[in-house]
C-alpha cells in the first residue's frame, strides 16, 4: 500500500505495558481484528491477555501490522458517524507458515486459549493445501503435537468460522489428521483440548487504500492494518476453558449451554441473507449489500427467506422479528461498503450451511422451501453470469458449467448436496427460479 509518507506510522503507546501472549490466533484478517482482537482488549482483565496472530495464506498481513507493533485502529461506523479507537491486544503478528514459532507459542505453558478464524472451507477433510504450505489445521496439530510433548497440560481451541457446530467440525477436522499422524497424539487431544462452539458477528469489510487514507486524513497517523467494522457486535460461546480465559463478557460475550439456536439464527438470518444478496445482487448489476438490499426482487428473495428460516427458530428468547429488524438497518448502512463479491466467494462450502437446513426443515413438514431454493438458484444464476468466481472446488464448478440447461443446475447442486441432486422436484425447482434473476436485471 502507498499513502503519504510524511505522516507518521502508528505505533504502540509505551507507556501502557503489552499484555503477556496467552492467546494464540491463526487467521489474522480483518475480521479478527474487529472482532475477537476488539473483544480482549475490552475485557477487564485486557492487561494479562496478549494474542499472537498468524496469518494464513500469506505473510502480508502479519508483515504490516508488525510494522505497528500490533497496534492498529478499529474504526466504528454508523450511519451516522465514525469513531476510532487503538487497539492493542495483538502483541504479535507473525507469517502463518512459521510453524516453529507456533509450536513454540502452543507449547508455552501460559498459552491458554487459541482462536480461529481460517474460513469455512478450511475445514473440509481434503482442503486447499499445497505442496509448499501448509494447511492451518495441520499446523495446529503439530502445534498441538508440541504441546503435549512439552507436557503443558489441557487448552481451548475456539472456532470463530461461520459453521455450525464450529467446534465439533473442528474436533472432528483436527482429530482426523491427529490420527493420521500419531494414534497417541489423537488420543492425548482427546483428554486435554477443549473444543468450544462460537457464533461470531460483526460485518467487516476487507479494509481498502481508501479506508487507510481516510484513517491517516482523520487522525494523522499512517495506519495500514486499520479496521472499518460496524458497530454492532456479538459474540456467543459454549464450551470449556480448561486453561483460563480472557473476562470476555464484559465486552458483551455471552457464555451458553445451548448455542445451537444462536447459531442457525445467524447463520441463517444473517449469512443466508448474505448470500442471496450477493448472488442476486450481482446477477443484477449492484455492487454492495446495500444497493442489493435496496433492490425489490433481492430484498423480496431475502425476506421470503426469512419468513422460512423463521419457522425453524422457535423459542421467544431468539427475539426473531428484533434481529430482523436490526439485520434491515445493518445491511442497509450505506456508509459501509461491504462487496458482495466478497460474500460471493466460496458458494458450495456456505450454502451446505445457508441454504441446506432450511431447505431439508421446510420439506420434512411438506412445504417446498422455496425460499432456500431460491439461494441456490441464484447462485447458479451467478456462476453462469460470470468467470470470476472464487470456490474451493472451482474446477468442478467449471465442468459443470459447460453443460446445457436441467443438467447443468443437476451438476452444480450435486457440488453442494449429492443428495439434492436426486431430488427431480427440487432440482426443477431451482432451476425454474434462476431466471428469476437474470430474466429481470435492471442495473447491469
Ligand atoms: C459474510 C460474513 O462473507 C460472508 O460470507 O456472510 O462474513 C458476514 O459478514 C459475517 O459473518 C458477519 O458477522
Amino acid at each position: 500500500m502507498t499513502g503519504d509518507q510524511a505522516i507518521p506510522r502508528l505505533s504502540r503507546d509505551e507507556s501502557r505495558p503489552k499484555p503477556p501472549i496467552r492467546i494464540v490466533h491463526l487467521g489474522l484478517g480483518a475480521f479478527h481484528r474487529s472482532h475477537q482482537a476488539w473483544y480482549t482488549q475490552h475485557a477487564g482483565d485486557a492487561a494479562e491477555w496478549g494474542i499472537a496472530a498468524f496469518t494464513g495464506r500469506r505473510p502480508d498481513a502479519a508483515e504490516v501490522l508488525a510494522e505497528q507493533d500490533g497496534v492498529f485502529t478499529v474504526v466504528e461506523r454508523s450511519g451516522n458517524g465514525d469513531t476510532f479507537e487503538t487497539v492493542g491486544s495483538i502483541v504479535e503478528a507473525v507469517d502463518g507458515a512459521d510453524v516453529g514459532r507456533l509450536a513454540e507459542l502452543v507449547a508455552a505453558p501460559a498459552t491458554a486459549v487459541i482462536t480461529l478464524t481460517i474460513t469455512e472451507s478450511a475445514y473440509a477433510a481434503k482442503s486447499a493445501g499445497n505442496a509448499e504450505r501448509s494447511t492451518p489445521l495441520e499446523r495446529l496439530v503439530t502445534a498441538l503435537a508440541a504441546r503435549r510433548d512439552a507436557e503443558s497440560g489441557p487448552i481451548a481451541v475456539v472456532s470463530c468460522d461461520n459453521l455450525a457446530e464450529n467446534g465439533d467440525v473442528a474436533r472432528q477436522a483436527v482429530g482426523v489428521l491427529a490420527r493420521a499422524k500419531d494414534g497417541g497424539l489423537a488420543a492425548w487431544i482427546d483428554a486435554n483440548v477443549s473444543f468450544v462452539s462460537t457464533s461470531v458477528d460483526r460485518i467487516t469489510p476487507r479494509t481498502t487504500q481508501a479506508d487507510v487514507d481516510f484513517v491517516a486524513a482523520s487522525c494523522g497517523y499512517r495506519d495500514e492494518a486499520a479496521v472499518v467494522t460496524e458497530p454492532f457486535h456479538n459474540w456467543i460461546l459454549s464450551g470449556d476453558f480448561p486453561a483460563g480465559r480472557p473476562r470476555w463478557e464484559d465486552a458483551g460475550a455471552v457464555f451458553v449451554d445451548d448455542i445451537e439456536p444462536y447459531e442457525n439464527r445467524k447463520l441463517w438470518l444473517l449469512n443466508g441473507s448474505h448470500s442471496i444478496l450477493a448472488y442476486a445482487g450481482l446477477v443484477r448489476g449492484c455492487t454492495t449489500v446495500s444497493e442489493a438490499m435496496s433492490d425489490d426482487v433481492c430484498r423480496g428473495a431475502v425476506e421470503a427467506f426469512w419468513d422460512e428460516a423463521s419457522r425453524h427458530l422457535p423459542g421467544d428468547e431468539l427475539e426473531i422479528p428484533e434481529y430482523r429488524k436490526a439485520l434491515v438497518e445493518r445491511f442497509g448502512n450505506t456508509r459501509i461498503a461491504h462487496h458482495l463479491t466478497q460474500i460471493a466467494m466460496d458458494g458450495t462450502t456456505k450454502l451446505r450451511m445457508r441454504a441446506l437446513p432450511v431447505l431439508a426443515a421446510e420439506r420434512a413438514v411438506g412445504r417446498s422451501g422455496d425460499g432456500a431454493a431460491r439461494m441456490i438458484a441464484a447462485w447458479i444464476a451467478y456462476l453462469s453470469s460470470t468467470d470470476q468466481f472464487h470456490d474451493p472446488l472451482a474446477a468442478d464448478i467449471r465442468e459443470a458449467r459447460s453443460l446445457d440447461g436441467e443438467h447443468r443446475t443437476a451438476a452444480l447442486v450435486a457440488l453442494i448436496s449429492p443428495g439434492l441432486a436426486k431430488d427431480t422436484a427440487v432440482l426443477s425447482h431451482i432451476h425454474r427460479q434462476q431466471d428469476s434473476f437474470a430474466a429481470t436485471t435492471t442495473h447491469a
